[in-house]
């Protein structure tokens, strides 16, 4: 396979002075030029070569940022870990994903220099470990080949018009498939340079972009606070691209955006398993409220309960599977997920509920599972914190589940049943012991939770 960080580490020959000098990456104050980002890495890559899986502490810090790098570059694959992880998720991802060193932003000298290069690992071998929420239980691990990054970059930058001349501005966290796959070594592929604004706020958007920022990455929960802050999204008038994705971009936003800034967003729809499969195309039209069409390479099908593959009509509604070079093989250690998540005919099962139009055009039009909640662009499973939450002294029963919010798309709410606990906590239990944003933002206690006649909790009554 022709190399995964294509445009940093292609010249086997140093580039010109002024190319290896000119800023490669930038997290919030510290720069580094392609250079002596290749160079620190490689001493990375010195140090963990030949390890299994080595974790890495995903601060927003250019340090990190070489440290991953570094990993890819010695070919071992890079689990990124949630700075702000508590406990119990933190020893999850360890335990399970093997990782037999961790990396934080202390242990990377920027002025190290590596001893050579390293050959280029095959394209079927993982670069990165990604856990994510189910419906039930802890995180799971999703390997992503070297291949499938390359594949879903490349056909993004075709998507996006996306070159070396533009200058790619996000402050998402670095450790899920938008700000690290995307937004870290979409930049190091393409050769365009990458500012990082450690937090993805308003102002600091809209100081990059007069600093020259072309095209910009944001959640939904970030483009609405931009468009509720007149002044920041005036100064994104002068951006190439403003993309949206991982949650709904609501219509109200889409098109406060626009008269704003001037910009119809492009809006793209992915998942960890799979990348990035549709979206509408800087070099096409854009509609409020649809994803776009499937991106090259990438073949997308509904089907209904039973399996029946549904029409591309624009009407039928049916689950979203996938086929292409960017799915995954399956979840690390889960063989039951596994012989669900995949259809007998091998296409993926995303969970996701959508029409299809005679013209390609996807639409989103909710999930499947009540107990996956899209948090400020964060997928978190219901399950995962009623687990914790029934660790907690006190606590009789729980059921969690997220409800519509103006800025998060949906918050954590928890129903509990329980004797003498406040809802601080509450929220501090599942703060300590998984990611912070993950915590309920809501806690009702309640004497009993609705139940069927078998038992179970009826979340519908909840709502
Ligand atoms: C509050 N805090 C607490 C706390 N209560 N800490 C501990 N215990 C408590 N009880 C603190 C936090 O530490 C933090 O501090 C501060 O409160 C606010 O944190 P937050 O709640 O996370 O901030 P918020 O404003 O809600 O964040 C909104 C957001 C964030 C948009 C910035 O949600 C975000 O970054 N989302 C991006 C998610 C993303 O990248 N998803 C992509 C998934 S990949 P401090 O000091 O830190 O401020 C995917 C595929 C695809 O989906 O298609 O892309
Ligand atoms: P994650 O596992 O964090 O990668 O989240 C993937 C999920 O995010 C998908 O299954 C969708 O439910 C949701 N998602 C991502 N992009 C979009 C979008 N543009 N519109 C609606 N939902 C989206």
């Amino acid at each position: 396979m022709a190399e995964l960080l294509t445009s940093l580490t292609s010249q086997t020959s140093p580039g010109s002075p002024a190319q290896d000098r000119a800023e490669a990456l930038r997290v919030g104050e510290v720069g580094l030029g392609r250079a002596q980002l290749l160079a620190a890495a490689g001493a990375v890559a010195d140090r963990v070569h030949g390890a299994g899986a080595v974790a890495v502490e995903a601060t927003a810090d250019a340090r990190t940022v070489t440290a991953i790098v570094g990993c890819l570059l010695a070919g071992v694959p890079v689990v990124p870990v949630p700075p702000d992880s508590g406990e119990t998720e933190r020893a999850h991802i360890l335990n399970d994903s093997g990782a037999e060193l961790t990396l934080r932003a202390e242990d990377v000298d920027l002025t190290a220099q590596g001893r050579g290069s390293h050959p280029e690992p095959a394209g079927e071998s993982t670069a990165l470990i990604l856990y994510t929420s189910g419906t039930t239980g802890a995180p799971k691990g999703v390997p992503v080949t070297r291949s499938a990054i390359a594949a879903g970059l490349d056909a993004l930058a075709d998507a996006w018009s996306w070159t070396p001349e533009d200058r790619l501005v996000h402050g998402l966290p670095i450790f899920h498939v938008h700000g690290l796959v995307l937004g870290v070594l979409g930049p190091l592929r393409v050769g365009s340079p990458l500012v990082h604004t450690v937090r993805p706020r308003p102002a600091a958007y809209a100081e990059a972009a007069q600093a020259g920022g072309s095209l910009f990455f944001g959640v939904p929960t970030v483009w609405s606070r931009i468009a509720a802050d007149p002044q920041s999204a005036d100064a994104l008038r002068g951006a190439r691209l403003l993309v949206s994705g991982s949650a709904p971009l609501p219509v109200p936003v889409f098109e406060r955006l626009t008269r704003l800034t001037g910009h119809q967003p492009v809006e793209r729809y992915g998942m960890t398993e799979t990348l990035i499969t549709v979206s509408s195309r800087a070099d096409g039209e854009r509609r409020p409220g649809q994803v776009g069409v499937p991106v090259p390479g990438t073949q997308t099908r509904l089907a209904d309960d039973d399996g029946t593959v549904l029409p591309h009509d624009g009407e039928a509604v049916g689950e979203l599977q996938i086929q292409g070079p960017t799915v995954f093989s399956g979840y690390l250690h889960r063989p039951e997920a596994n012989a669900k998540a995949f259809t007998a005919d091998g296409w993926f099962r995303t969970g996701d509920v959508a029409t299809i139009g005679a013209d390609g055009w996807h639409r989103i039009v909710g999930r499947a599972s009540t107990d996956l909640i899209k948090s400020g662009g964060y997928r978190i499973g219901a399950g995962e914190i009623e687990d914790v939450l029934l660790g907690l002294a006190g606590v009789r029963e729980v059921a969690v589940i997220g409800v519509p919010d103006e800025d998060l798309g949906e918050r954590v709410r928890a129903f509990v049943v329980a004797d003498g606990l406040t809802s601080e906590q509450v929220i501090d239990h599942v703060a300590q012991r998984l990611s912070v944003h993950k915590r309920p933002r809501e806690v009702v206690f309640v004497s009993e939770l609705p139940r069927n006649a078998m038992g179970k909790v009826v979340k519908q009554r909840l709502r």
